[in-house]
């Protein structure tokens, strides 16, 4: 057999494009699904059997027979989470055998109970600047990685690693306690998470480059699922007010170890609005009564933590920057019916910068100050629950679609209408 491509699928905005809908969507074509960046601060919704499912750190493949999941060496994570995780779902879908298709890499890093009050004492201080984080201790394991002095699953096995980890955690525990952080008993805290690293070790601990470079070779189809999105990059994306790992397209090679010979279709999904989680820029957000219009009919609520959602109109500036980072070849737009019944759609079309144009973003300084140019569409209104393909769509939308298309020079693959699975059609 031939060797196969890895197929790479990322957010394009702020992260809640509808990605965990589009794998699902996608999902029955591959022979693996692989996390490569980022934990328990994703929120990929799905549905299965009709029951709404949000993972957070499982790949969005795990209800499918067929289908090998991999948490790659990129990734950070949580071994209560994990096991939250995972027992909730037995409990909801028992007759899945979950573990049995989870592939971990050994060299991910954990992270720590201590992470989390680290993240919550950072995000709650004045002394510190507040991000808006998901308090899942991210920031705070990437850290200790790059400082080289965290915890990986692999070191878990050795004999040493419950005196270490336990040091490692007093530390933090008593310099946090002596700030004023809450926190639970230092026993019960470190005994909770040696009884989930337990649980997490009795799980299928690999090398996931050699697991994953060898099922390419075999012929085997690869999807890297991304977590969080292009504008939330710690590198390219609004920094200060990003996550703490690299979410585009070329951090799916490095988190996974698999070269960039090796990749195959980059797929983009962008929902047909804009939100936001967390502080930072919005050059085109709306702060009036249409933004609780859009967030109460698309359900704009952070899927773990409840969070409303910013809400703004698409920025076509920011698209252009995501998808030449990406190198994006098929775009895939969500939530088009979210806009139905509206008037006017409007989008930003570019950025006035006191007076000087840009049609593409760069998310450096100047980017703070971007003020929309914006441009109104008519809008559209049909019963997207009877559409099945695109000739049926309204034509305002599909005009949309075409302006999109042609700025973007990037073909749109496909188009979600509604929250369910079959909601999705194909464009040509
Ligand atoms: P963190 O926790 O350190 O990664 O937070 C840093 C910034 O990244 C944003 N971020 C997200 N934005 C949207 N969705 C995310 N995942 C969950 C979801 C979030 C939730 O899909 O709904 O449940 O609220 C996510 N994860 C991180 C975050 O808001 C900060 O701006
Ligand atoms: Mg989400």
């Amino acid at each position: 057999m031939s060797t196969a491509k890895m197929d790479i699928l990322v957010g394009l905005q702020w992260g809640d494009e509808g990605k965990g809908k589009f794998i699902d969507h996608i999902c029955p074509d591959y022979a693996i699904i692989a996390r490569f960046n980022g934990g328990a601060n994703a929120g990929h919704t799905i549905f299965w059997n009709d029951k709404k499912v949000t993972l957070k750190l499982l790949p969005s493949g795990i209800f499918y027979p067929h289908i090998q999941n991999v948490i790659g060496t990129g990734t950070v994570i949580d071994p209560t989470q994990l096991r939250n995780e995972i027992e909730q779902l037995a409990l909801t879908f028992p007759e899945l055998m979950f573990k049995e298709r989870l592939f971990i890499s050994k060299k991910a890093h954990l992270v720590l109970p201590t992470d989390k009050y680290l993240d919550s004492y950072f995000e709650n201080s004045p002394d510190y600047r507040t991000i808006g984080t998901t308090k899942n201790g991210i920031g705070c394991a990437y850290a200790h990685k790059l400082l080289r002095q965290g915890f990986r699953v692999t070191d878990s096995y050795s004999d040493n690693f419950g005196d270490e980890v336990t040091k490692t955690m007093r530390r933090e525990y008593d310099a946090l306690k002596a700030n004023g952080q809450e926190m639970i008993d230092f026993d019960a805290m470190v005994n909770n998470f040696l009884s989930d690293i337990a649980y997490l070790q009795q799980l299928a601990v690999i090398d996931t480059e050699l697991y994953l470079n060898a099922a390419l070779k075999a012929g085997k189809r690869v999807l890297a699922e991304g977590a969080q999105a292009t504008l939330l990059d710690i590198d390219h994306g609004s920094y200060p007010y990003v996550t703490s790992s690299n979410t585009i397209a070329s951090a799916a090679c490095v988190g996974l170890g698999v070269p960039p010979s090796k990749v195959g279709e980059i797929f983009g999904v962008l929902k047909a609005y804009l939100t936001r989680v967390g502080d930072g820029p919005f050059p085109s957000e709306l702060k009036d009564g249409l933004a609780d219009e859009l967030r109460n009919k698309g359900n704009e609520f952070g899927s773990n933590t409840g969070r409303p959602r910013r809400i703004g109109w698409l920025d076509l500036p920011a698209l252009k920057y995501a998808i030449m980072l990406n190198g994006i070849t098929q775009l895939i737009i969500t939530k088009a019916d979210v806009l139905n019944e509206m008037e006017m759609v409007q989008l930003c079309e570019r950025y006035d910068l006191d007076g000087e144009l840009q049609e593409i973003a760069s998310t450096g300084t100047e980017f703070f100050a971007a003020r929309p140019q914006w441009k109104t569409f008519k809008g559209w209104t049909a019963d997207f629950s009877t559409i099945t393909r695109e000739t049926e769509l309204p034509q305002e939308l599909r005009t949309y679609i075409a302006f999109l298309t042609h700025q973007l020079e990037t073909p749109v693959s496909h188009l979600s209408i509604g929250p369910k699975r079959e909601d999705i059609i194909a464009l040509q």
